[in-house]
């Protein structure tokens, strides 16, 4: 069964955008002074919670192991992530929120290159689209799907089916790119391959399975292979022959 690469589906956080440690982290210990709670997230502290995903579920799980009770800790994370949403949407529209070096350039080929471009994340609708739009371009990707209309979150591949489903895609036509395990791990589970691309927060985890792993896009910059074939990037590139090259692996498979 031959493949044809017809479309790339991106997660957002730490993937397409840097924005993690200077943007979301930021967000979540400005609600939490404004609440008047006491806590705050470390950049080191914050890289562990990230293993949570969801803001909501992130701070749900954070206010139990602080002692709240189980109902007071669910309703008070719904109230500090809703200001956390306000405060993250602010920093996205102000153009607070950069994109991973490299990635416009990885759009724009693939674009050229006919290649439908799509977003699967679990982040919230109401911060993800202006951020897409202010730092890519209004329509710039073909359907733009969010833990606000899917909020069975990663690792389950909810999110993933749907993109599929929604642009009548067979998964063995499509290639995932993703920054982290839980996103990996909900690629794979909808039937799709997945390049992995690294950042400080994830370089240490196991991406044996990914069809591709690398540190970085590359041009600007070089990036490595860390898991897979070399012959993968172009003079230290992603390029959009290496997400032909990973449907062709797999296919040979
Ligand atoms: C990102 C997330 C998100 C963000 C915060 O994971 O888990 O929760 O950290 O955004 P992925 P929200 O990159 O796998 O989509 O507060 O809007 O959830
Ligand atoms: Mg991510």
């Amino acid at each position: 069964m031959t493949s044809t690469l017809k479309a790339v589906v991106f997660d957002v956080d730490g993937t397409l955008v840097d924005s993690e440690r200077h943007g979301h982290r930021v967000a979540f210990n400005e609600a939490f002074a404004a609440a008047g709670l006491p806590y705050y997230w470390g950049e080191q502290a914050y890289g562990e919670l990230l293993r949570i995903t969801g803001g909501r579920r992130r701070l749900q799980s954070y206010l139990l192991q602080q002692g709240h009770p189980e109902d007071q800790a669910a309703s008070l994370a719904a109230t500090l992530h809703q200001y956390k949403t306000q405060l993250f949407r602010d920093m996205c529209v102000q153009g607070r929120i950069p994109p991973r070096p490299g990635v416009e350039r990885v759009l724009d080929e693939l674009t050229a290159a006919g290649v439908l471009l799509a977003v699967a994340t679990t982040g919230t609708r109401s911060w993800v689209q202006p951020l897409l739009d202010r730092v890519f371009g209004e329509q710039r990707f073909a359907q733009v799907l969010t833990g606000t209309e899917v909020p069975v979150l990663k690792p389950h591949p909810d999110v993933y089916l749907q993109a599929l489903h929604q642009l009548r895609l067979d998964p063995r036509d499509a290639v995932a790119v993703e920054d982290s395990l839980p996103g990996m791990v909900a690629a794979h589970s909808a039937g799709l391959s997945c390049l992995v691309v690294v950042n400080d927060y994830t370089s240490d985890g196991d991406f044996q399975q990914a069809d591709l792993a690398v540190d970085g896009f590359g041009r600007p910059g070089r990036a490595q292979v860390l898991v897979g074939p070399e012959s993968a990037l172009e003079n230290a590139a992603v390029t959009a022959s290496s997400f032909r090259r990973i449907l062709r692996t797999r296919s040979a498979r």
